[in-house]
């Protein structure tokens, strides 16, 4: 079977990373991820990251870069990750879809959420990527 991306977003500001806390589905819920969701078809990773968020929390936001990698999901889905940043002017995060609570961490507190089983080897290399181990 093809893969299929998700994009997951290492959304920064002022050296902090934003962790969403899952709300649904059931079997995710109360873990924490990197916000973000399934490319469609004909779509770059990049714009379904920027419209996941605007979507998942209502802001307005730029892919960065890629971070190096990718990690397994429920096939045939795959998890990619991208930096990405507020735009100027941007509403501040907010849970609209999917998720319950949001924390802005920074490099000491990234280990004191639950993160998705998934999500753990993506937050390291994102930390390793940054410099922030
Ligand atoms: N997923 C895992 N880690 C993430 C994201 C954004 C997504 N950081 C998993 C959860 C779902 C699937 O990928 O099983 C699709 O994600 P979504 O569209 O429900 O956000
Ligand atoms: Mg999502």
């Amino acid at each position: 079977m093809t893969e299929r991306i998700v994009v997951g977003a290492a959304l920064l500001d002022g050296g902090c990373l934003l962790a969403a806390r899952r709300s649904a589905p059931a079997e995710l819920a109360g873990r924490w991820e990197l916000p973000g969701g399934k490319v469609e078809p004909g779509e770059t990773p990049e714009a379904a990251l920027v419209r996941e968020l605007r979507e998942e929390l209502g802001v307005a936001a730029e892919a960065g870069g890629r971070v190096p990698g990718q990690w397994p999901l429920r096939a045939p889905f795959v998890l990619q990750v991208w930096t990405a940043r507020l735009r100027p002017g941007s509403a501040a995060p907010a849970p609209l879809e999917d998720h319950d609570e949001l924390r802005w961490l920074t490099p000491g507190q990234i280990w004191d959420v639950p993160w998705l089983d998934q999500d753990v080897p993506a937050v390291e290399r994102v930390l390793a990527h940054l410099g922030l181990e």
